[in-house]
Parts: C-alpha cells; structure tokens; sequence
C-alpha cells in the first residue's frame, strides 16, 4: 500500500473517478483494489443508470466506506459527460487530484502511486502511457492497438501534442489544472475527451508527462467503443487543427500589421 505524502499538498486529497456503464462485474473489485493500492485516496463513481445494477452496487460499496462515493446520473451520456461532472463534483469538494480510472480491469489500480509520485515531482498532468518504453498492453485486440497507435500519431502530427499515448484513459490532474483548461467549454462525448483534456492541457502551458503503465484488455463485460466515437474523435480532432492554424495565421497577421504601423 502506498504512503502518498506529497512535498507541496499536491497530494492532500486524492479523488479517483470511475464512470460506470454495466460493470457490474467489475466495480467491486476495482474499487477495492484502488482502496488497497492508495488508502487515502476517496472513490466516486459516476454511472449513467447501469441497466445492470451498477448503480446499487456502488451504493452498498459507498455504505460500507467513508471514502466512497456514488453519483447516479439519468442515462447514458457518454464518459465524457461522466468525467466532466465528476470533475465538477470533486473541484467542489475541495480535492487537489483528481485522477480518471476505467471500471474493467484496464487500468492498474496499482500503478496509480506511480501518476501521483509524477504530480508530486511537479506534472501538472500525469498521464497514464502504453506507447512509451515500459508501457504495454495485454490481450488488447490488434485492430483497437491500431485505433489508438494511429489516433495518438494523428493528434501528434496535426495537433503537434508531444505524446506518444493521447487517448489513454488513466490520467492523474492536479487540480489547479482542470480549472485552468476551462472545462465548461468541453464538449466532447466520447473517448475524444481524453485527446481534448490533453490538447488544452498542451495549449495552456501545463506540464504533461506520460507514465508508462500495463493495459489489460478487460475480462468481464463489454466494450463500449463503436463507430460512432472514433469518428467523433476524427472530426473534433480535425477541427481543432484548423481553428489552431486559423488562430496561429491570424496572430501572425496581427504581429506584422501591428510591426508595420509602429515603424
Ligand atoms: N458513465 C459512463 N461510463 C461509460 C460510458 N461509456 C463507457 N463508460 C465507462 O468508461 C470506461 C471505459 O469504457 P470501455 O467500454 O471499457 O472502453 P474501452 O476500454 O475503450 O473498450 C469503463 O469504465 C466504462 O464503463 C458512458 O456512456 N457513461
Ligand atoms: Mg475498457
């Protein structure tokens, strides 16, 4: 178990959010592994009305631990949705961290010392890798390695985000940074959310750093991944890239006139 003592109260209180969509075979056992791994670390769960009885299974685990929290929403929305207002809920409650985690067994409770000790060494973002040395993935079937290989050099190349991994899902924020990206103007649904949260992170000056973790193709339950969120991902991603040169081009504009009328 995990001492997270942090030199600059980073660390002072850690919240863990996990949005939920049937994982009734999962959320258990997560979140019990999360409270192994970093006692200090509270817990919400964000589902989306679970028509597999999440829901009630996260109520009985928050009956059962003070460090465990439930936040039943009215259908499914999205992770996006989810994430944006567990973010909103846990800034309110004053915690300093604010970490994004997967229910199926994807991400490794374990390995969440290793984003916090990355915040306490002054990330601003830590940011959870398959792509870089040390990381890797596990039973992940080659055409979703191909989606998120392909999607992370597309966002590389177009966007000119400095990471290997931009659609990985097990993120630690501190705090001070998801006020500074202006969340009320995130709209993305799906798994694009990711690639936008580190594109403002990026744009806005924060820190990113990628800690390399294991992603293990989950055992229980489904997948939610469709069509519909990789060409989500395409266009926003796409359109970010314009408005960026557009808004690049029109600041250099700006400079020359500026410069021509001052000389
Ligand atoms: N609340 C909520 N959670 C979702 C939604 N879609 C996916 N999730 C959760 O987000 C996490 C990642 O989803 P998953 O289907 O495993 O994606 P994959 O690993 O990319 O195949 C899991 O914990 C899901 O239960 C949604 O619409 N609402
Ligand atoms: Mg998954």
């Amino acid at each position: 178990m995990a001492d997270m003592t942090s030199q600059d109260g980073a660390l002072d209180r850690i919240l863990v959010i996990i949005p939920t969509y049937n994982e009734a075979q999962n959320i258990e056992s997560i979140t019990n592994r999360l409270r192994r791994s970093v006692a200090d670390a509270h817990i919400l769960i964000a589902d989306d009305n679970s028509p597999d009885g999440t829901g009630a299974i996260a109520d009985r685990l928050a009956s059962e631990d003070d460090h465990v929290h439930v936040m039943h929403r009215k259908g499914k929305e999205g992770l996006g949705a989810a994430y944006l207002a567990g973010f909103h809920w846990g800034l309110d409650q004053g915690f300093t961290v604010l970490v994004s985690h997967d229910a199926d067994g994807s991400h490794q409770p374990e390995e969440l010392p290793k984003l916090l000790a990355a915040i306490d060494a002054g990330a601003d973002m830590a940011k959870g890798s398959r792509w870089v040395r040390g990381g890797s993935v596990v039973n992940w079937p080659k055409s979703r390695e191909m989606i998120s290989r392909g999607g992370s050099l597309w966002t590389r190349l177009w966007l000119g985000i400095p990471v290997k991994d931009a659609t990985g899902g097990f993120n630690a924020y501190r705090a001070s940074t998801l006020r500074g990206i202006s969340l009320d103007e995130v709209a993305s649904a799906g798994y694009c959310f990711q690639i936008d949260l580190v594109w403002r992170a990026v744009k806005g000056g924060f820190r990113v750093v990628e800690v390399p973790i294991e992603f293990v193709e989950r055992e229980f339950g489904d997948s939610k991944m469709s069509r519909d969120i990789v060409i989500e991902a395409l266009i926003r991603t796409t359109l970010w890239g314009v408005e960026h040169r557009a808004s690049q081009l029109f600041g250099a504009v700006r400079r020359t006139a500026r410069g021509r009328s001052a000389s």
